[in-house]
Formats: structure tokens, sequence, C-alpha cells
């Protein structure tokens, strides 16, 4: 698919660059358009949110969406907020990408009412960590409380940190729940040590108890699912295997698209296809290792990647099983066509738009439904009308 010459063509034409911050000049990927592009309408179905950064679609049809600074909102269909929901959340830590962060509900909500959050969480001595909690969401006459909030992860070690937090929930097929996490920045190398929660996929029961069958390699945390992820802010299962797909943020160049496999190694900090901000080097600047994976697909510069989704939808027939990928410095919408894991083709959506993408869903309505970041919109994608 991605030839050689080409991933180090990209990566000289970085490393070429040096310290200089100019934005970079380059390919931002190098698969083919699809031949025929997308013809998209975008239109702003909720406005007014203070920093979206995860949704889901209700058994009703409102849209529950959470706010980074610790707080949700329910959106009703006609794109009304409800009043900010408040009231049984966990407290968070609001410091650089910090806050509240995920929402996922349980698999049985239309009877439980249960629901998952991420977020970054207080630990003392002014450190914190992504911790997720479950909660009974309580429908209340124009929003929601939450009663019975239990934390059932807390990433260990917790650090002085406002980097790296992950973090996106999904569930297996199997009940048992993905916890992506991030490196926070000050301990990248932990990436590389099995036995925390450091730069690392978690896989838990829905309980927070360890699954028998997690990899449980010698030195590994309980825990741990896959080791060497640097800050995983795009998380999905792919519909027709019912595998975890997964976009990480690299540094400057090198985001990734990665299959998180079960007791497996994704590389950073030892290999990546960036560069660090400041133009150096990351360890010793190699692409490759034994016993390392290989990204399925990476970006050259960085596009930020957060939120990623897999179309199910019959709106868009010819998105059928592809990948949508956001771009928060990107401010757009990369859709990837995979054959197997390869991908075949990669068209750039909503550049126009320059807004910065937090996350991406594939609706119940068949559209695609975009979170943007700092304009604080619910965004909803159709096809154009002729
Ligand atoms: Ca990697």
């Amino acid at each position: 698919m991605i030839s050689s010459s080409l991933r180090s063509l990209a990566f000289s034409i970085i490393a070429a660059v040096g310290a200089t911050t100019e934005p970079v000049e380059a390919v931002i990927t190098d698969a083919p358009a699809p031949a025929k592009p997308s013809r998209i309408k975008v239109e702003t179905f909720a406005s007014g949110l203070d920093h979206p950064w995860g949704m889901q679609f209700l058994p009703d049809g409102r849209l529950l969406v959470t706010e980074r600074l610790g707080r949700m909102r329910i959106i009703s269909k006609d794109g009304r907020l409800s009043p900010a929901i408040l009231d049984g959340l966990p407290e968070v830590a609001v410091v650089g990408q910090g806050g509240l962060l995920d929402v996922l509900l349980a698999p049985d909500f239309e009877t439980s009412h249960i629901i998952y959050l991420s977020y970054g969480e207080p630990r003392g001595d002014g450190k914190n960590g992504t911790s997720v909690a479950r909660a009974k969401l309580v429908f209340e006459s124009d929003g929601a409380k939450l009663e019975d909030l239990k934390v059932i992860f807390r990433q260990q070690p917790a650090a002085k940190s406002g980097h790296h937090f992950g973090s996106r929930l999904v569930w297996a097929r199997d009940g048992t729940l993905f916890v992506t996490t991030g490196e926070r920045n000050s301990l990248r190398d932990q990436s590389q040590n099995p036995a925390n929660d450091i730069g690392k996929i978690i896989r838990i029961n829905a309980d927070g108890s360890i699954p028998n069958d997690n990899p449980k390699l010698p030195g590994w945390a309980p825990e741990v699912w896959s080791i060497g992820h640097r800050n995983v802010q795009g998380a999905a299962l792919r519909p027709d295997t019912g595998e975890l797909y997964a976009v990480e943020h690299g540094a400057r160049g090198g985001d990734e698209l990665n299959r998180p496999e079960k007791g497996k190694n994704y590389g950073w900090p030892v290999i990546t296809y960036g560069i660090d901000y400041s133009g150096a080097k990351i360890g010793e600047g190699i692409t490759a290792k034994e016993g390392m994976e290989q990204p399925l697909y990476y970006w050259v510069p960085s596009i930020a990647t957060s939120g990623l989704a897999f179309y199910t939808g019959d709106l868009f027939p010819e998105w059928k099983s592809n990948a949508f990928v956001g771009g928060l410095n990107g401010t757009q919408v990369q859709r990837l066509v995979l054959e197997g894991d390869n991908v075949v083709a990669a068209e750039t959506l909503l550049e126009d738009q320059a807004k910065r993408i937090r996350d991406v869903r594939a609706g119940p309505d068949g559209a695609l439904w975009l979170l943007t970041d700092d304009t604080g919109e619910v965004l909803r994608v159709t096809p154009a009308n002729d």
C-alpha cells in the first residue's frame, strides 16, 4: 500500500524542516483519493457547547454529550441543549487536555440507564490520571442527573501533567470494555513498561474486574491489552470483524491508525514516523524494530487525530464500512477506504470548514455526526442534494 520510498520522502520533508515552527507543506497521507469524491452537506445541528468531547445517541434519538470542563448536556432531536448536567458527576481535573472526556452507554442501557465516563481525575499532590466511572443516568424534566457513581478504573501511576489523557471507551463484542490511555507526556518512556497503565490500551470487565483472557504476559499488569501507545483519542470496533481499531496522536508527524491486538507492542516512543516538536529526533529516530508493530496507516504531518467511527448507515452507500477520523489541528475529517487492513483510498472532508474535529460517530439516522472542539458544535453530515 504505502511504498517505503514515499514513507522516507515524507519523513525527509519533516526532518528537513528542522527546528522551525513553520507549517509543513507535505502530503498528509499517501493513499490516493477515491475515484469519485464524496458530495456532502454539512449542517450545524447544535451549538453553544463548551469544548464537547464525547457523544452517544440515546435510544430515544437524543444526544448525550460531554463537555470537557466537567458537565454533560442532552441535545433534543431539534438541536436544543438541555441545562448543564452537573449533579452526581465525578470531580474532574480540568487542566490542559484533561477534564470530562468520553461517554459510553451500557449495552443494556434501555433497562439499566447505566453510562460510563472517562475523565482526568485529581489524585492529590497536584497529580491526576485517567479514570473510568459508571453511574445511572436519571432523566429529569429537562436534563438529567447521575446517581450511584462508582469508579471502576484508575490509570496508574498518576502524574503532574495536563497532557495525554487518552481516552475512548469501546465495548468489545464479548462485553469487555476497552479503555484507551495516553502517556501523560511526562512519562513518555513508560509506554514501554507493561507493568503500568501509561500509554496502554486497557481491557476490563463492565464492573472493572479483569477478564480471564487478558494477555497477562510476564511483567504485564493484568488490565493491559497492548502497549507502546502515545495518546489514543479515537477507537471503534470494525463492524465486519468486531476488531478494535484506534487512532493515536504522534508528536510532530506520525499520527497512526492501528489495530491493537492482544499482547502486542505498538512501538512508542521507540519507533515513530514523527519527530519531536523541537525538531529533534525521538529516541534513535527509527521507524521499525523487531517485536514492534507497524501502524496500518500514518499521517505526516499530523492532523491531530481524535474520534474514529466506521460508517454503517444507508445514506452514503459508497461509505459502507469506511473509517472516518477526526482531525483537531488538521481541521478535517479523513475518510479511509479499507481493504482488509490496507488503506486503499483516503479522502479529506470538511477542510473548508476549518474546525477542529474532536469526535466522530455514525448516527442511527445514517448521517455522520461530529463534535467540534473550540467552536462547540454538533455537525451533521449528509449527502448533498443535486
Ligand atoms: Ca506506533
